[in-house]
């Protein structure tokens, strides 16, 4: 079979400075599955097509036209694109498959689109969608995400193809995505893993490829996608350490504030990571994945602090991850803490989110029984600048003045002057002038909103729940973002199915569990399949 592999990680780009950080920063945050779905797919013995797209040419534009099936991976995001091109697809008589992270929060509205939905994955669940053991219409799953994954070798061509110029040649961004474990232990209410247990993936398979990249690929950046790195600190330290200290690539982790404690984080420097970003998150929540216990307020805020100016002293480049506006934010005090931190650490980006409730996550279901979610907001608007909820204890006008102000003192001369003066390595330079600039002209489509909000009674209404009617504002720049495929979307089509976000196994709800057809000996026992009744 003709098998097509697209990895969404952009809409079309729209201005020449997008063009840029496209081709430059975002063509290197391909993950890990779609690679490993690729090489799985070619080791059945089907001819396979893997294209990440980044914003930049025609998503999918090198696949053959005649395609037997295509899989299409997708942030939330960039759902949008990911149902026009199913459309485009699924009229050429396509099998469509989606998977990644809009699939596993959102399955059932993916159905709209697309024949299969997948939640978690693994080879076998591959083999079976190839072979046509599910129903179109069927959200599905393996039992547990992947016990293992092909190795760095294996998926050297797919890696040459996403983190490549003209999959040839490196450049100084050139990042290799890795996994070294699945899941967290901590059960942040936001986050879509809260409820994945930690596993380690084979130590034997990091080191070889390590090994392999250190000899291969010398001094190419590695990227971790564990959402929490070094859970089991000592056991993957021990592989990072046996490379010998010259030939270790230099990398990348997230990692919570309670892994990264003591002589770990000169463990960190020896094994030459170059980057962390830890997730604050909140001055009042998530305490214990910051490791300061019960400490909230300012007291939290010098305890983590005091742990950044540690960590600076052994990492180059680190990143704070924070969330404003979760229900335990009131006030001023979220504000001044993070703009006091933010002064205390200039040599930490801060990363300043906007919550949103993602299908499967205890945040979204709470939302969705106080009715505190815009049902008629697209998916393409989850993410900043975008608010998608009502919030507990901000109105919207006073949530997007206290947001712009962050952003403010995020992005002013004095911030950016200390930023710089807080490292001597150019490419750090370089990165903290490029996001300070990017962040600047972001202010500008916050103020723009603000504005609305302020002038606009319909707008306002929109955004404090009481009216479901999408302003035209947000139908334009839907179009905009989906450029010339805007006209595969009709304004039905954009609004979302948030009723059944993710299917229970087995419920009595309106979604019930199939047993797959293939079940039984080596075929998908285990495997869940669920199809709208
Ligand atoms: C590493 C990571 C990143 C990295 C790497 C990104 C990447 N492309 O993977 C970086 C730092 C670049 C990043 C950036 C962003 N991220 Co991020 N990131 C993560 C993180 C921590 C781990 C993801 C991961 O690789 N896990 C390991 C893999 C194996 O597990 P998995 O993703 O769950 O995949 C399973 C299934 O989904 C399925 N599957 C996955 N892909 C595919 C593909 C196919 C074809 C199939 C069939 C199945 C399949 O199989 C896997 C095994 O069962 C998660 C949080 C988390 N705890 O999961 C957030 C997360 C994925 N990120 C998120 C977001 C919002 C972002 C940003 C938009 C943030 C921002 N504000 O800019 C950007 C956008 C990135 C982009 N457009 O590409 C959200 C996504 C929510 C959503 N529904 O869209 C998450 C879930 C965090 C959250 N809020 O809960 N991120
Ligand atoms: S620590 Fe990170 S990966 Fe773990 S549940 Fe919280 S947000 Fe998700």
């Amino acid at each position: 079979m003709k098998v097509g592999i697209l990895e969404i990680l952009g809409s079309p780009a729209r201005y020449p400075t997008d063009l840029a950080y496209r081709l430059v920063m975002r063509k290197q945050y391909a993950s890990v599955t779609p690679q490993a779905v690729s090489v799985w797919c070619r080791q059945l013995g089907h001819e396979t097509f893997y294209a990440p797209y980044y914003g930049v040419g025609d998503p999918g534009g090198q696949f053959p036209t005649d395609l037997d099936i295509v899989f299409i991976a997708s942030y939330t995001q960039d759902s949008a694109l990911a149902y026009a091109l199913a459309k485009k697809y699924g009229r050429a008589g396509v099998r469509t498959v989606i998977g990644g992270p809009h699939a596993k929060a959102f399955p059932v509205d993916c159905l709209r689109f697309f024949d299969l939905a997948v939640k978690e994955c693994d080879k076998r669940l591959i083999a079976d969608i190839l072979a046509g053991h599910f129903d179109p219409g069927s959200v599905i799953s393996s039992a547990k995400p992947f016990d293992d994954l092909p190795t760095v070798q294996e998926r050297l061509p797919e890696i040459r193809k996403s983190a490549f110029l003209w999959s040839r040649r490196r450049y100084f961004m050139t990042t290799v995505p890795m996994l070294s474990s699945m899941g967290c232990p901590y059960n942040c209410n936001f986050c879509i893993d809260w409820d994945t247990p930690y596993r380690l993936l084979p130590l034997d398979r990091l080191a070889a490829d390590l090994r392999f990249l250190s000899t291969e690929l010398p001094g190419v950046l590695v990227g971790f996608h564990d959402p929490n790195f070094g859970v089991k600190f000592d056991q993957v330290l021990d592989v990072l350490e046996a490379i010998p200290p010259d030939s270790r690539n230099p990398y990348m982790i997230e990692s919570s504030l309670s892994v990264l404690r003591g002589p770990r984080v000169k463990q960190l420097r020896e094994t030459n990571c170059v980057a962390v970003a830890p997730g604050v998150e909140s001055w009042v929540d998530y305490s214990n994945k910051a490791g300061v216990g019960r400490e909230a307020g300012i007291e939290k805020l010098e305890r983590v602090a005091e742990q950044f100016r540690h960590l600076h002293e052994n990492i180059p480049y680190l990143q704070a991850n924070f969330i404003f506006g979760l229900d335990t934010d009131e006030g001023d005090e979220p504000i001044e803490l993070t703009k006091e931190f933010m002064t205390r650490t200039p040599f930490a980006w801060p990363a300043l989110n906007i919550p949103v409730p993602y299908g499967g996550t205890p945040l979204y279901d709470r939302l969705g029984e106080e009715d505190r979610i815009l049902k008629s907001m697209p998916f393409s608007f989850y993410y900043a600048p975008y608010l998608v909820m009502t919030l507990k204890n901000y109105d919207p006008v006073t949530y997007y003045e206290k947001l712009i102000e962050l952003f403010e003192h995020c992005c002013s001369r004095e911030m950016l002057r200390q930023r710089m003066n807080s490292t001597t390595r150019r490419t750090v330079k370089i990165i903290h002038w490029t996001r300070t600039a990017s962040t600047r002209a972001w202010i500008n489509v916050y103020r723009n909103i603000l504005r609305m909000l302020r002038s606009d009674r319909e707008f306002r209404r929109f955004h404090e729940g009481r009216s479901q009617v999408l302003p035209e504002f947000y139908h334009h720049t839907y179009e905009q973002m989906l450029g010339r495929y805007a006209e595969l979307i009709s304004r039905k089509d954009r609004m979302p199915n948030l009723e059944h976000a993710v299917p229970a196994p087995g419920s009595d709800g309106p979604l019930t569990l199939i047993l797959s057809p293939g079940g039984g000996e080596g075929g998908v026992r285990g495997h869940g399949a669920f199809r709208p009744r």
